[in-house]
């Protein structure tokens, strides 16, 4: 039978979890691809806009960019605001993460010094700003909207969940510790019984 299928890397803090979880959240049983970067570059032209995660639904072309992914499922099951202008709202914090990892992203293929020099210069600048734009437009408990989990906090907490391991070099994992309602979506998500079930598998 054919089943809605997500194609991503293996990568466990990434824009493709976030796609995973939203549609395990969802409810729907879905073909979990998971493609090696040597099978990347033959892939590469044959997807939408050339990039990771790809959502394949029955009868439809391929579904890119991650936002558009996660709206599309929110909308259908529940996981993104009904109301217009509330969802704008939870849109606008999906795109203020893009924007974070549009930033970072580049340092990941860096070589030092230039590496350490940029990830130095973040944490002193962009990280904290990013931040502070975050915490002053969180204004549900303890999620995003509110008590329900929407799409928006799978993105914020896959944000948060990518430095407090402390792997990324020269970026403290406690970052954001100075930010309680960023922690507390982060936390929220992480405690949710739907998330802890697709970590259990
Ligand atoms: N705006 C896109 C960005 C997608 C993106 O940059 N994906 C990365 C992985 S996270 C990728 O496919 N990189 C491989 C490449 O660009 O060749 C989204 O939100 O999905």
């Amino acid at each position: 039978m054919n089943k809605p299928k997500l194609i991503y890397f293996d990568a466990p803090v990434s824009r493709g979890e976030e796609c995973r979880l939203a549609l395990h959240l969802a409810g729907i049983d879905f073909e979990d691809v998971r493609i090696k970067g040597a099978d990347w570059p033959a892939m590469k032209e044959q997807t939408p806009y050339g990039a990771l995660p790809v959502l394949e639904l029955p009868g439809r072309p391929p579904l890119a960019h991650s936002n558009a992914i996660l709206v599309m499922i929110g909308r259908r099951h529940g996981l993104h605001p009904s109301d217009d202008f509330d969802a704008a709202r939870h849109e606008g914090m999906m795109q203020h993460v893009e924007d974070l990892r549009g930033v970072v992203g580049p340092t990941i293929r860096m070589n030092e010094p230039e590496k350490k020099a940029a990830r130095e210069a973040l944490v002193e600048g962009y990280l904290p700003a990013w931040a502070r734009s975050a915490e002053k437009n969180i204004l549900g408990e303890p999620f995003f909207g509110g008590t329900k989990l929407n799409v928006a906090d799978l993105k914020l907490h896959m944000a948060v969940r990518w430095f407090i391991g402390g792997k990324v070099d020269y970026i403290p994992a406690t970052i954001f510790a100075a930010y309680p309602k960023l922690m507390r979506v982060h936390d929220a998500v992480r405690d949710h019984p739907g998330v802890k079930c697709w970590y259990a598998r």
